[in-house]
């Protein structure tokens, strides 16, 4: 008999759903397997206000299949200028979910992000006041200090004092990749949480690396060394209620990231649900997944949990190679391979 997996439907805590054609490409992934997700605000130009944030809900709610059943939570897109008072206004009246710190010059378009703390002080305050969630992209980027070791820096230098300074400041560190973040994260007060992302419970940096250079692999933050990937994975499935589901799917056109100068981003909407399963039922822990994936981060979030659920047959799933879409080609995580689970329509 096949077996199969019943659960309360998750949500996807951080997604890059894009814009325009892309938009209409991807959303569909998303929607058929989750419930809700956080969807990251680093449009061109960014997702930085209400009105702005309103229009690019409707936009996905019109791209997503009718009877989906999906709803996006917003974010707003934190830059040195963000006005305090809007940041309140779209949480109190239900646009903002979360708001997003970039630092500047981070990840894909980020260049608008934050360049020092310091110049955000008044927003955190007000969000630390009304308990609205801070999303952060932990990294710093500096030049001097070596990609690999960006997340630990980060920690160093701008988490750990952060919190310091605002203490009941709701923080998730989102698409943890580290040993250090882990241990941070687990030591940190019940107000901070992180996301963690399929990729880096599936891979380290040598199949970025090893035996030639793979793009498809190449998303930042950057898969670590193999001992960060194990204590992602002691995270996830370890029961604890401090680690949660976010994609971060991030989709770029195939020849976009085969490039010279590759796009950072990995594009795992469309089987997102088995590659996690897979890493939960290789670390026995599948009855653990639940949790992970559809309760950890609606309590995080002070959000109701999704009363319908899924259900996961393992029967085999096959990736394809590439997905042809009217706005690109796209080469989805895991392509050309077989996975286990594979989620009932
Ligand atoms: N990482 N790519 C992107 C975002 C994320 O840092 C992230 O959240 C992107 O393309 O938007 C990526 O590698
Ligand atoms: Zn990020
Ligand atoms: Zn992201």
């Amino acid at each position: 008999m096949t077996k199969t997996l019943t659960i309360r439907r998750p949500d996807d805590w951080h997604v890059h759903l894009r814009d325009g054609a892309m938009l209409e490409a991807v959303a569909r992934h998303t929607a058929r397997q989750f419930a809700r997700a956080i969807v990251m605000p680093n449009l061109s130009p960014p997702v930085t206000n209400v009105e702005l944030a309103k229009a690019y809900r409707e936009r996905i709610v019109a791209a997503v299949p009718e009877g989906a059943g999906f709803t996006p939570l917003m974010t707003c897109y934190l830059t040195d200028n963000t006005d305090p008072e809007e940041v309140r206004r779209g949480f109190e009246e239900g646009v903002f979910t979360a708001a997003k710190l970039y630092p500047a010059g981070a990840t894909t378009n980020s260049d608008s992000g934050v360049t020092d703390v310091a110049n955000i002080r008044g927003v955190l305050e007000v969000m630390a006041e009304i308990g609205m969630v801070l999303c952060v992209h932990g990294e710093v980027t500096s030049a001097d200090v070596d990609v690999f070791d960006r997340e630990a820096v980060f920690i160093e230098r701008i988490l750990a004092p952060l919190l310091k300074d605002l203490p009941q400041l709701k923080v998730v560190f989102e698409h943890l990749t580290s040993e250090e973040g882990v241990q941070f994260v687990e030591s940190a007060g019940v107000n901070v949480a992180a996301t963690i992302t399929p990729q880096h419970l599936h891979i380290n940096r040598n199949a970025m690396l090893v035996g030639g250079m793979r793009p498809h692999a190449y998303c930042l933050p950057v898969a670590k060394r193999e001992k960060h990937r194990l204590a992602l994975r002691r995270a996830a499935t370890g029961g604890s209620a401090k680690f949660f589901l976010g994609t971060d799917s991030a989709p770029h056109a195939r020849e976009a990231k085969e490039s010279d100068c590759g796009c950072a981003g990995i594009f795992n909407a469309p089987f997102a649900l088995e590659s996690y399963c897979a890493v939960f039922e290789a670390e026995n822990a599948l009855d653990r997944f639940e949790s992970f994936a559809s309760e950890n981060g609606p309590k995080f979030y002070g959000l109701p949990l999704n009363e319908d659920r899924i259900t996961l047959e393992r029967n085999g799933c096959e990736v394809p190679g590439v997905l042809e879409t009217p706005a690109a080609d796209l080469v989805p995580f895991h392509a050309g391979e077989t996975l286990q689970w594979r989620l009932v329509d």
